[in-house]
């Protein structure tokens, strides 16, 4: 996985076909974006740290977190492909699939995190509702995030450009790329038809597994 390289970091092929989420998100979009634009966060980084030996051990996650003690000249750099990297290898875990219901099936409705957002959200409608409604809002180009907090609740949150939601010491669970690049060749300007093409390609085991391990 991704997150537990260190420097040299390279792409490493997705666990499903670029064409998994037709017709939802097509494969055009999925190859950019993952061969074009994550490829080019991973080349910037590596570019970075060619010339900052004691950064050459660190994971993603552990450079993120360095970066409030990181030397300024090299602060900017380190959030914007570090976190471009962290932000896209999530991206693409939680989706996958390509689903005719946009809702959890049957089945699903019994995993801890489904029934966590019913809990906690009202019902799966509104939950899709309210991250529809921050996404579209997002100024500029952001993620929408669900998060686990301290205190146990689920919030959503954008983010602006790629700074990571791990800075804020929120836990994420799911995400949503609002960067035109990710839906733009499918659907210009109509970002609800976005979001609602998402729902169709989550892939609610893992993101389960990603709340089991972050709730324990
Ligand atoms: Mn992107």
């Amino acid at each position: 996985m991704m997150l537990q390289q260190t420097y040299p970091f390279s792409l490493l092929p997705l666990p499903y076909p670029y064409s998994a989420c037709e017709p939802y998100i097509d494969s055009d979009t999925m190859y950019l974006h993952h061969t074009k634009h994550l490829k080019s966060y991973i080349n910037n980084l590596n570019t970075i740290l060619e010339k900052e030996p004691e950064l050459q051990q660190d994971t993603i996650e552990q450079l993120l977190l360095k970066i409030p003690i990181l030397p300024d000249y090299l602060k900017e750099g380190i959030l914007r492909n570090a976190g471009g990297v962290y932000n896209h290898v999530l991206y693409f875990q939680c989706i996958g699939k390509s689903r005719t219901d946009p809702n959890p099936s049957k089945q699903e409705e019994t995993l801890p995190i489904i029934k966590e957002i019913n809990k906690q959200f009202g019902t799966f409608n509104q939950f899709k509702k309210d991250i529809t409604n921050s996404a579209v809002n997002q100024f500029g180009s952001g993620y929408t995030w669900l998060v686990l907090t301290d205190r146990n609740s689920l919030v959503i949150v954008n983010t602006d450009n790629q700074t990571p939601i791990i800075l804020f010491d929120l836990k994420p669970i799911l995400l949503i790329d609002m960067w035109e690049h990710a839906y733009y060749l499918k659907c210009q300007n109509r970002k609800e038809e976005y979001c609602n093409n998402w729902f169709h390609t989550l892939n609610w085991d893992f993101i389960n597994i990603i709340y089991h391990q972050i709730s324990q």
